[in-house]
This record gives C-alpha cells, sequence and structure tokens, in this order.
C-alpha cells in the first residue's frame, strides 16, 4: 500500500532516469562464441547446483550439485576436474519416498553447503533426500602439486541444524574457527527456524523458539565481522527477512534484518541454557525518498554482497532488495557502513508493553553489562570482568530475552539507495560489486544476476556531489542459454572472472572483453566501461599507471563525461547511396549501436555545403529504425548524416547520399519486359529495408530505348556480385539500392551514378 502511494511519484521521477537499456547485449552464443563465457554442466549433463567455493589459492572451484561434489580448475576449465559422488544414505531415499516428497525434485543429496574448514579439509553438508547429512572433504594442503579431492565416509555425521532439509530453502551459513554458524529451518515441516552453532567443540547453541526472535525467517548471508583488533569481540552477522505483524492490523509484513551474535557466546548458566545470550536483531531499510515524507520501501532482501575493504572492520554492505507490492515490481541496491549498523545496536532498545501496544524506544535502565555486548577485555568495565555470558546476571539474560530488536533502523548510506531498477523485466536475484580503479579514480561496477539466465554489468557514477549517482547499464550477458534463476555469484578478482551457479550449471564468466566496444576511441569511450580505456591502437583493458608502461591511456570513465567529445571521423563511417523515386517514399536506415543513443538526422544538400538538422513532419518521419520520407521531394535529395548522442558524445555513425529520381520516363517499360530479360537476383536485394516493390521500380532506372545500359545498369545494380565482369564496382554492389562504399574507396570518388539526365527529365 505504501509502495501504491508513491507508485505515481516513482514512476515519474526514478523510471525515466532508470530506464535506460543495456548499451550492449550479449547472447548466449555470442558470449560462447567470443570465450567470453564457459560453461559447466557436470559430467551427466545436469548438475543441480547448489553450492559453490571459489578457492584462488588451490586453484580450484569447488561445486555442489545433485548427489555430486566437483573440483575445476580455474584457469583451463576442462583439464583435471575431479568428482566425487555422494548419494544419500541408503534407505533414504525411499524414505523420502514414504514421507510424501516429491521423487523427482526433493528425494536426492543436494549440496548446499560447501566451505573451507580448515587447512585441510572442506566442511560439505547435503539435504540427503530430507535427511541432512555433513561431511569432510580431504583436500590436501595449498601448493601441493597434486590434488586431492576425497570424501571421508567415516566423517559423515547428521546434518541436522547444519543443512536444510529442502533443495531451494533459503539458507545462510559461516565457518568461524571450526564452527558452523548457520540460519536456516531445521526440520522437516519447517517449523523450526533459527541460527544455530555447531561442528566445534564447543556445545552446540541456537537461538530459542520465539516468534519475537525470529518469525518465518528467510536467511540471505551470514559473515564474521570483527568489531576491533580484540578476538573476544568478534561478531557473527545474519542478514534476512522475517514477517512482522503490526499492532493496529493483522495483515503481516515483510522486513530485512540484520542479526548479529557474539562468537564467544557460550549461553546463560540458568537462563538461556546453550541458546543465544548475545542476540540482537534491527530493521535493515532500503527506501527512496518521495515527497511528503511517503517513501517507497524495497523490503525483499535478496542478496548481500561485501566488498571487504582494507579496514576488515569496516566492510562495505551492499545489499540488494525487491519489492514485495503486486502493484509495481522493482528492485535496488543499497550500501551499509558498518559504523551505522554497529551504532544501531549500540542505541536504544525496541519495546512494547504488550503486543497490543506500538513499538518505542526502551527508556528505562538497561542492565549491566550491557545485552549484546560481547564479555572482553575491551568491553569490560574495571573491578567487574565477565570472562564469559554464563557469568551473565539472570537479569541481563532476561532483559536480553525479551529485547531483542533494536529501535532504530539501519539506514543506507546517503539515506537512499545507490541504484534503483523498475523497469526491468527479470527479477534481480544475485549482486556481486567490484570496485575498479580508473584514471579518474574508483568507480563500483555491480554484477546483477537475474532470474532469467543473465548478468547484468552496471557501473555506478558518482556526481560531484557525493549523494547524486547516475548508473549505466554496460552490459546484459546472456550466460545461460534458458532462462533460469542465477542462485550464486563470486567474483575473482585475481583471475578478472565472475562465478555464475544457477541450478542448470556453472559458468565462467570474464568481467571485461574491451575489444567488444569497438574500434574506435570514441567508442572505447562511450562505453563508459571502466575496465576498459584506449591505449592509442585499440580498445584494452586499463591498467593503472605504474602496472604498464609506455601507453598513454586517454580515455576513461570521467574523461567522457566530462567533455563534449565530437566524432566526425568519417573515414570510418560507410558512405551509401539511395536511389529514391520522386512522390515515393524511401528509407533511410540507421540503428545506433548503442540503444542509450539517441539520433540527430542532418542533411548537407548540393551547392551550399550547410549542414542542416532535418526538418520532420508527417511527410519526413523519424523512426527507431531511420528516417522515413513517405513521399520523396526533388528538394530531398543531399547527403544525410545519422548521428548518435550519448551522453554528451555525437558520433556520425551512417552517410547516406540520397538522389531522387524523377518518375516520368521511368515508367515506360513495362512489367513483361522486365520479367523477360531479368531472372531475380539472389537474397542481397530481398534484405533491403525498402519495401519490395522498390526493386521494380528501380527497373525504371533507364530509358528502355537503350537496352544495352538497361542491361548493364541492373547487373551493375543489382547483380554485380555474380559476374566478374564489373570489377570496379563489385564490393560495392551487395544491395539493390543501397551502394556500400567507405573504408574501401573514397567518398564521392567512384559512386555508382546513374546518368543525371535520365534523373532530371
Ligand atoms: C576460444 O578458445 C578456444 C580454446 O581455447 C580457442 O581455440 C578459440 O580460438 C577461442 N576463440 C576466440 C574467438 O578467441
Ligand atoms: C581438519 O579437520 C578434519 C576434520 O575434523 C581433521 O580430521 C583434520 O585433522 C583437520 N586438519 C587440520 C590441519 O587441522
Ligand atoms: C556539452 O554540450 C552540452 C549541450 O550542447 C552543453 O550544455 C555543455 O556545456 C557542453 N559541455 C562542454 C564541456 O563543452
Ligand atoms: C512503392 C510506390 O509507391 N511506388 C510508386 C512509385 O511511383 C510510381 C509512379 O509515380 C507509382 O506507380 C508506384 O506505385
Amino acid at each position: 500500500m505504501r509502495a501504491a502511494a508513491a507508485l505515481g511519484w516513482l514512476w515519474g521521477a526514478l523510471l525515466a532516469a532508470g530506464s535506460s537499456p543495456p548499451r550492449l547485449r550479449l547472447p548466449y552464443r555470442e558470449l560462447l562464441g567470443m570465450n567470453r563465457s564457459v560453461l559447466f554442466f557436470g559430467h551427466r549433463g545436469f548438475l543441480g547446483f547448489r553450492s559453490l567455493y571459489l578457492d584462488e589459492y588451490r586453484d580450484r572451484l569447488f561445486i555442489g550439485g545433485k548427489d555430486v561434489l566437483y573440483s575445476l580448475r580455474l584457469d583451463r576449465a576442462s583439464a583435471d576436474t575431479k568428482e566425487i559422488y555422494w548419494p544419500p544414505l541408503p534407505g533414504q531415499t525411499e524414505e523420502c519416498f514414504r514421507k510424501g516428497k516429491d521423487p523427482a525434485t526433493d528425494c536426492a543429496n543436494y549440496v548446499r553447503l560447501l566451505q573451507p574448514y580448515n587447512r585441510t579439509h572442506l566442511l560439505a553438508c547435503g539435504t540427503g533426500a530430507c535427511h541432512p547429512v555433513c561431511t569432510f572433504i580431504y583436500v590436501g594442503h595449498r601448493g601441493e602439486t597434486q590434488h586431492a579431492f576425497i570424501l571421508d565416509p567415516g566423517s559423515t555425521e547428521s546434518g541436522r541444524g547444519r543443512c536444510p532439509h529442502e533443495p531451494d530453502r533459503a539458507f545462510a551459513s559461516t565457518i568461524i574457527g571450526g564452527e558452523l554458524y548457520a540460519g536456516l529451518t531445521a526440520d522437516f515441516l519447517g517449523r523450526d527456524p533459527g541460527i544455530f552453532r555447531s561442528t566445534g567443540t564447543r556445545a552446540a547453541l541456537r537461538t530459542e523458539v520465539d516468534q519475537r526472535l525470529l518469525n518465518d525467517p528467510k536467511f540471505v548471508a551470514a559473515y564474521m565481522i570483527p568489531d576491533n583488533d580484540d578476538r573476544d569481540d568478534d561478531k557473527a552477522y545474519f542478514f534476512f527477512t522475517e514477517k512482522v505483524v503490526e499492532a493496529d492490523s493483522k495483515e503481516h509484513t515483510i522486513v530485512s534484518r540484520v542479526a548479529r551474535v557474539c562468537v564467544n557466546d557460550a549461553g546463560g548458566q540458568r537462563v538461556l541454557v546453550n541458546k543465544w545470550s548475545t542476540f540482537n536483531k534491527a530493521r535493515l531499510v532500503c527506501s527512496v525518498p518521495g515527497p511528503g515524507g511517503i517513501d517507497t520501501y524495497f523490503d525483499e532482501l535478496e542478496d548481500v554482497f561485501l566488498l571487504r575493504t582494507k579496514d576488515g572492520k569496516n566492510p562495505e554492505i551492499y545489499a540488494l532488495f525487491s519489492t514485495v507490492s503486486h502493484v509495481f515490481q522493482g528492485s535496488a541496491v543499497c550500501v551499509y557502513r558498518m559504523a551505522d549498523i554497529r551504532e544501531v545496536f549500540n542505541g536504544p532498545f525496541a519495546h512494547r508493553d504488550s503486543p497490543l501496544h506500538q513499538w518505542g524506544a526502551y527508556e528505562g535502565r538497561v542492565p549491566y553489562p550491557r545485552p549484546g555486548v560481547c564479555p572482553s577485555k575491551t568491553t569490560n568495565q574495571p573491578r567487574r570482568p565477565y570472562s564469559s555470558t554464563k557469568e551473565l546476571p539472570d537479569e541481563v539474560l532476561h532483559f536480553a530475552r525479551a529485547h531483542p530488536l533494536m529501535y532504530r533502523a539501519v539506514r543506507p548510506r546517503h539515506h537512499r539507495p545507490l541504484l534503483v531498477k523498475t523497469d526491468l523485466q527479470q527479477r534481480l536475484l544475485q549482486l556481486v560489486v567490484d570496485r575498479v580503479d580508473t584514471e579518474d579514480g574508483q568507480h563500483d561496477v555491480l554484477f546483477l544476476g537475474t532470474d532469467a539466465g543473465s548478468v547484468l554489468k552496471v557501473v555506478v557514477l558518482q556526481m560531484q556531489s557525493s549523494a547524486v549517482t547516475e548508473e549505466v547499464v554496460l552490459e546484459e550477458l546472456q550466460v545461460f542459454k534458458v532462462p533460469v534463476p542465477i542462485t550464486q555469484m563470486e567474483i575473482s578478482v585475481k583471475r578478472q572472472k565472475l562465478y555464475v551457479g544457477a541450478s542448470l550449471g556453472v559458468a565462467q564468466v570474464r568481467l571485461h572483453q574491451c575489444k567488444s566496444y569497438g574500434t574506435a576511441c570514441a567508442e572505447c569511450c562511450l562505453a563508459r566501461d571502466p575496465y576498459c580505456a584506449w591505449d592509442g591502437t585499440a580498445c584494452t583493458r586499463y591498467q593503472p599507471s605504474g602496472k604498464r608502461r609506455h601507453v598513454r591511456h586517454t580515455s576513461s570513465v570521467h574523461q567522457c563525461l566530462d567533455q563534449n567529445l565530437t566524432v566526425d571521423d568519417l573515414e570510418h563511417v560507410e558512405e551509401k547511396v539511395l536511389y529514391g523515386m520522386e512522390h515515393n517514399s524511401t528509407f533511410l536506415e540507421c540503428v545506433p549501436r548503442s540503444p542509450q543513443a539517441s539520433v540527430q538526422w542532418f542533411v548537407q544538400r548540393p551547392p551550399d555545403e550547410q549542414r542542416d538538422e532535418v526538418k520532420t513532419d508527417e511527410r519526413v518521419l523519424q523512426t527507431e529504425q531511420g528516417l522515413l520520407f513517405r513521399q520523396l521531394h526533388r528538394r530531398d535529395a543531399g547527403v544525410y548524416y545519422c548521428k548518435t548522442l550519448e551522453h554528451g558524445f555525437t558520433q556520425t555513425v551512417a552517410k547516406t547520399a540520397l538522389e531522387v529520381l524523377g518518375g516520368e520516363q521511368l515508367a515506360r517499360a513495362t512489367p513483361r519486359q522486365r520479367e523477360d530479360r531479368h531472372p531475380p537476383c539472389p537474397e542481397p536485394w530481398l534484405a533491403a529495408p525498402a519495401p519490395k516493390t522498390w526493386y521494380k521500380d528501380i527497373l525504371h532506372l533507364a530509358s528502355s530505348a537503350d537496352r544495352q545500359r538497361v542491361e548493364e545498369q541492373c547487373l551493375r545494380l543489382w547483380c554485380g556480385h555474380r559476374k566478374g565482369k564489373m570489377a570496379k564496382g563489385k564490393h560495392a554492389l551487395a544491395g539493390m539500392d543501397v551502394v556500400k562504399k567507405g573504408r574501401v574507396a573514397k567518398p564521392h570518388g567512384e559512386r555508382i551514378r546513374v546518368p543525371r539526365q535520365a534523373a532530371a527529365t
């Protein structure tokens, strides 16, 4: 409803800004053809992909699928692939059938968790046909020449509380110091949600079953983020959505949350035994401020990406959200700073006297030590040290149990999204961010995985005032042939690759392929891809100075933005000649490479050499494909320039000399004669944009009195490529009404001309 209220405004203000299509759409085949993408579907053609671990040190990509684990070489995807077959335990598949689960989708061992455990082992957990199991996989030490990939059947144990029962239920986990922290629903019926700690030497810990703590949560991500250099202050953060029921309605809504627990939490002694005693949660807000204080909220958290910086305590948190509203579909990316998150957790607790009351800030006395604070040297007050949560006073534990929620919400950087997309057909599900060095500083490149098997590459440019951003959708990469949801993405900055997983398989995609932007400096510049720059001869990967010498990069993102570069490099523009007949319709084609560009037409009419902008009216229409003359006048003759304008850049992309022929004597020849004398020519002219009748008209070109010339003209214009006779015009005669020139011949030099007098009479 909130979304609906602000909808009008949102469409007006944001849609326009966010509606730019990608500059480059790369279809599936093209990605494969140019080696931009390499795919892996497993050894049986269907992977049932569920988990992925990118191991840069071992140069390995570990993949978990349906009843299977793979280890792939990162550098050469096809070489030295290792496989482990890992089906459910004996009897579990049958048990799964008996429980009434779908044999086709549920009763297999989907590997949901695959993470490094210690120096030699990975921890792997699977659904085990609705009977979760975990095991250790031996992968050897780093740097060993022979790569080991061995499942130790002796290490297999129950995965309950560590891995979901279902192949697709939301789940998030992280391993900290040999212990697994997992947010999931831990029972068969889906009624036991919790944050669990297990697998180490300490007693297992979990959240109490209490809707105040977690209400139908959907876990998205889990990370350990240190507070300071005191390891005892380390905290595990969970990102998820959950349901809330407002006091004044029975309806529930979805909100996004960040929760945290202390890594050194050991539970309480009498209260909260084997339960988290440091659990707190806060709302994560991602909204677009609107007029009159009506904000549009993006409440459904889809993915979280931690952009690690040199300061390990303060990664930047990128979160991808969507709206749950039925009235419109949209996604947004918000960025959160750890300082803001910590401030909310250090702020007031939320409190209400009963579920019928509104939430307010708790204003009473908060017991010491403050709930949520980890017992550590850093946080202890002098003479009142606590070495473990087991020593916490009952009063503290009771308070913690009653006040899991913080009063304030965490707001994003600049209090607004970094990116809002309301115009997409697809839903955005996954997010990876790369901070790229360019000549003019750093730019964030976002890779967004969709539910349609594609990845959008978006650069977000900060304008002078840092709160204002402009985004450019650089590329849309159709990674999978069919529209499957992308379920996981990882980035290797070292290798400049993206790893993209969907149920079918996993793709390794290069972050950039600068060459694909074109061969001209302007095209490279216009692409505004921060990975690329013009090195003097080609569009190549930009290397920050120092790493690469002797090459002066002349263009980069802001340079391109700040200048009005006019590229009138006619050497690169093919010239076409188009013959139009007076009073007939004709069409000048011009489709810009980038759909983001706007098109302008100019005409240069002899004898005055002035180039004027083409005036459009009912007779002369500008369409997406080009310029349409509904009825051609003699005065329309001239040289037409199609110019594209994009972010201050203009570029001539097409140049067409339009000749207008008088109709009178062209009508003399009869259709009969034409057909007799000229067997139809093959394709090229059929593909011409003008209507088919146009080809008949051109037959009238010369007077029938001079049959020899008619013949010659036709051969030249249509069928030049068939006979070697017209060697001079050969390359130029592929089309019937369109004569291509440019690179090979000088403009105007040897254009095929219809004798002036034929046209003029
Ligand atoms: C793609 O890679 C294959 C194998 O490495 C190679 O044979 C082929 O020439 C490459 N194609 C392109 C367009 O680079
Ligand atoms: C890693 O963990 C496994 C499983 O607990 C154990 O067998 C192995 O010895 C450990 N390796 C190291 C190097 O600690
Ligand atoms: C670029 O062109 C636009 C529109 O013609 C103009 O407003 C702007 O001042 C120009 N910028 C520069 C740097 O010349
Ligand atoms: C396609 C088209 O409109 N063709 C017309 C061109 O002009 C001649 C004579 O003016 C007409 O007969 C054609 O029909």
